[in-house]
């Protein structure tokens, strides 16, 4: 087996739990900015939870946004400082629940920005409670008998809704549960950091990731999760590409 050396930007251990899919896609953000030698000038808007844990093991500069308003924050510097490379990075109860309105608005506006979603269809860091991205039936801290979706509406999905913002230029969704898809979503993260770059305005790119810690699952079966249940309701591809009339 051929071990890759790790990016030089992961400076540090992570801290997230075994089996997390936040610790897989650092890493391709890492190599992205590496291999596109960007890293020095890129900044990163860091979200509240799990999704915020790389701020000391992650070697670019990082600004922690309050909980939503990562995208707000996000269009704030890029605004100030068109020459950097600014990205978010948020889980699905940031960006989703409490940080809908700036999500929703930030795409409106068409911002030159790169944002990363990752869906691991729970708040994590507090205790794995329902998300805007919870399964249909799925057992949470708060939802003990399983989402009942007559009562919660159904597991959001934010692609469909930006698809038709014509501001929108870039989506994706990616999984993180083999080599194929991860090197997928590596591309899927290239191209909406290359995006930005080229001024072609705003990307959005979301990721399916396990939570075995919160999901009850062994690492293992929370990647058979994600292949048997949650990438049927969230289908992994591109979703949208306007970058060339964007050019
Ligand atoms: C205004 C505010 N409300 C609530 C919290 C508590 N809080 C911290 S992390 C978190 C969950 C974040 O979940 P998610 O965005 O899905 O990220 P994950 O931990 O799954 O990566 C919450 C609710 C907070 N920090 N700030
Ligand atoms: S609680 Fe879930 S999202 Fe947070 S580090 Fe652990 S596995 Fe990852």
């Amino acid at each position: 087996m051929v071990m890759r050396k790790k990016s030089p930007l992961l400076v540090e251990d992570n801290k997230f739990c075994p089996g997390c899919g936040h610790g897989i896609i650092n890493r391709l953000l890492a190599e992205v900015l590496d291999e596109m030698g960007v890293a020095d000038n890129t900044i990163g808007v860091a979200a509240v939870g799990c999704a915020c844990l790389q701020i000391d093991t992650f070697g670019i500069d990082w600004i922690q946004a309050e909980h939503g308003r990562a995208p707000a924050v996000a269009t704030g510097i890029k605004r100030c400082r068109p020459d950097k490379v600014v990205l978010s990075y948020q889980g699905d109860g940031d960006c989703l629940a409490i940080g809908m309105a700036e999500t929703i608005h930030t795409a409106f506006r068409g911002e030159n920005l790169t944002m990363l979603f990752v869906n691991n269809g729970v708040f994590g860091m507090t205790g794995g409670q329902m998300a805007p991205t919870t399964l249909p039936g799925q057992k949470t801290t708060t939802s003990v008998h399983g989402r009942d979706v007559t009562k919660t509406g159904n597991p959001a999905n934010i692609l469909e809704l930006l698809a038709t913002f014509e501001t929108v230029k870039y989506l994706a969704r990616g999984t993180v549960t083999d080599v194929a898809g991860i090197n997928r979503t590596k591309g899927y993260i290239r191209k909406a950091v290359e995006n930005q770059i080229e001024g072609r305005g705003y990307s959005f790119v979301e990721i399916l990731s396990p939570c075995p810690t919160n999901w009850g699952l062994t690492p293992l079966k929370s990647i058979e999760h994600i292949k048997n249940n949650v990438a049927k309701v969230y289908p992994p591809g591109e979703v949208l590409n306007r970058t060339e009339e964007a050019k």
